[in-house]
């Protein structure tokens, strides 16, 4: 008998099919976003469920689980939604899908840091709005990328690819991470053993930390005043690390030049000044969203259950 696996959001096509060729997978085809007593309630007899990040496993939600859940393939790098303490302690296991989505969020963040210095939000309103009226040498002038100084804040696997892309355009590399990482992945990148000391070197600064209760707020007013005025802040990891009334000050009061934003505390119901400055580059949590990645993601997530129903360990076990 095939494993019955719930699987909470519409997914690709090709790993649908996959689904449905190796499970007996219950597919969500209207793509409705369950609450939690939805979830718990349609686990009753599964031995699997393959959520994204918009479902959140709380330990209580966790605890509530049928007895017959045995694994949480998630559809996503991220697991911030799942509380792996609470999985831990009930012998759930939990795989996310690393590898897949870093190209794809490496380019987000590049676009977001283009973006941002390049007032790319302020130019496209102009053109669709048919405010755009003029040429001068003044009008919509940016900053340059090219040639500037990154700090990376996580120094992972999205971070490493950033800073590839970065080379690209000249930037000089700088980064903090928990654990200075091997030379042959450092490329030259400079470490910096506290985020405080990254923080004075970075005319732009990109976030690729794990969202975790240590990261909560990483970003704060403090670290903020460290950075070189006018800097470029932008972010595609989660939005709990950046502390958001800090950043909007920054916006406001000109000590950042601009922000590029894919992530925020509350999606989609983001803070409204968001919308208000026009130093914001603002995208909707797409850091993934290519159809090579989302393939990929799907494939991973079923390489795990693969896996772990087939009496192995499940290559992305991070609970
Ligand atoms: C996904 C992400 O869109 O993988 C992650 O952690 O943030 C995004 O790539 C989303 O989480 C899918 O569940």
């Amino acid at each position: 008998m095939k494993p019955r696996v719930l699987v909470t959001r519409k997914l690709p096509d090709a790993v649908e099919a996959r689904l449905r060729r190796d499970y007996e997978a219950i597919l969500n085809p209207t793509d409705t976003l369950y609450t939690s007593e939805e979830i718990i309630k349609k686990a009753v007899g599964m031995a699997a469920i393959l959520p994204c990040h918009t479902e959140k496993f709380t330990a209580e939600v966790i605890a509530r689980l049928p007895e017959c859940v045995k694994i949480i393939a998630n559809f996503s790098v991220g697991y911030d939604h799942v509380d792996v303490d609470a999985a831990k302690k009930r012998g759930l296991i939990v795989t996310n899908t690393p590898d897949v989505l870093s190209d794809a969020t490496a380019e987000l963040t590049m676009m977001l840091m283009l973006g941002a210095a390049r007032r790319a939000s302020e130019g496209e309103r102009l053109v669709r709005t048919r405010q755009w009226k003029d040429w001068s040498p003044s009008f919509m002038v940016g900053v340059q990328v090219t040639g500037k100084r990154l700090g990376i804040l996580g120094f992972g696997r999205v971070g490493q690819v950033v800073a590839e892309r970065a080379r690209g355009f000249d930037m000089e590399i700088h980064y903090h991470n928990r654990r200075r990482v091997a030379p042959e992945l450092e490329k030259g990148a400079i470490y910096h053993a506290t985020p405080e000391e990254l923080m004075v070197h970075c005319d732009f600064l990109a976030l690729h930390c794990v969202a975790s209760p240590e990261t909560n707020g990483l970003l704060n007013a403090e670290r903020i005043a460290l950075l070189p005025d006018g800097a470029v802040v932008v972010n595609a990891s989660r939005g709990s690390v950046i502390d958001e009334d800090a950043l909007i000050a920054a916006l406001r009061s000109g000590k950042l030049y601009a922000a590029g934003l894919d992530v925020f505390i509350n999606e989609p119901a983001i803070r409204p000044e968001f919308r208000e400055l026009t130093n914001v580059f603002l995208m909707p949590h797409i850091g993934s969203a290519t159809r090579e990645t989302r393939d990929g993601m799907g494939f991973r997530a079923l390489d795990n259950l693969d896996a772990f129903f087939a009496g192995k360990a499940p290559g992305d076990r991070v609970a």
